[in-house]
């Protein structure tokens, strides 16, 4: 469980020589006992963040019970290797951070939230209503926003469809270059390349490239990403995350997670 403050999670998120992992736990798909397991395995594999969220299905109910079942898994985990002088506890502090459609997917037990404007929506539901909403709760319950860019790509999936949104193709490089100079003129601290969950292709490296390239914003890419050698091109062409959500639900044994999820992350840097 992440133990440190606010500024503390925005230079975690913000700082790194190598690209990270997150996994994505939608509360819609799986019990709060399965995520809180998948998580585990994905900890000890080398995850570095957990995001819990999804585009459709998720209210205050099932995001806080997912929520807290992962981080009092990641204490006892914690405790237990604290009793082990061989064990390095240090390695369950993960920031558990929330990634809404809406408003209502909250959590005063998360670490963080990802603060988003949807960028390419045409909806003011997905650029600042939502938004509104959101703000005091998570101000009252002291959950670190971390502002973002959220940009969806073609094909898009449900999140485009839900979100409303413009998809960009993998030939609007002009288009994705005046988003991340936008999204870093607003001041937000970082951008998300996304395809949509399952997508049959990822967002192409032209774009990320573009991205990279034209502003200075922590970069995080998901969506269709399912094997270490797509996530390596994503990331040669400059993303600091790489999200997979679909990649992990499908595994109900947890040390074959492990070990997928290992050569995953050891290939994602190769
Ligand atoms: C969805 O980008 C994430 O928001 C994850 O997508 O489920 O295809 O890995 P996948």
């Amino acid at each position: 469980m992440w133990s440190s403050e606010g500024s503390d999670l925005l230079n975690y998120v913000h700082t790194s020589s190598v690209a990270r992992h997150i996994i994505l736990i939608d509360p819609d798909s799986q019990t709060s006992e399965e995520a809180a397991k998948r998580c585990v395995a994905a900890v000890i594999a080398g995850s570095k963040m957990i995001f819990v969220g999804g585009s459709t299905g998720t209210d205050s109910n099932n995001v806080h019970e997912t929520v807290k079942a992962i981080q009092e898994t990641l204490e006892l985990c914690s405790w237990n290797a604290s009793q082990d002088s061989s064990s390095d506890s240090e390695m369950w502090e993960i920031p558990v951070v929330l990634f809404p459609a809406a408003a209502n997917a909250f959590s005063p037990a998360a670490d963080g939230i990802t603060f988003m404007m949807l960028m390419n929506s045409t909806s003011p539901k997905f650029l600042i209503e939502e938004q509104l909403k959101g703000a005091t709760p998570i101000k009252q319950a002291n959950v670190t926003p971390i502002s973002m860019g959220y940009v969806v790509c073609a094909p898009g999936g449900k999140v485009g469809e839900v979100g409303e949104a413009n998809l960009i193709t993998k030939n609007d490089i002009e288009l994705i270059t005046s988003y991340a100079i936008c999204a870093e003129s607003y001041g937000f601290s970082t951008i998300y390349l996304e395809a949509g969950s399952g997508a049959n292709q990822p967002v192409s490296p032209e774009l990320i490239r573009a991205v990279r390239k034209s502003c200075n914003l922590t970069l995080l890419v998901g969506g269709g990403i399912r094997d270490g050698k797509s996530a390596s091109i994503a990331v040669d062409a400059g993303a600091d995350w790489i999200v997979t959500g679909n990649l992990t639900e499908g595994f109900s044994d947890s040390h074959e997670l492990q070990t997928t999820l290992q050569t995953f992350i050891t290939e994602m840097n190769s």
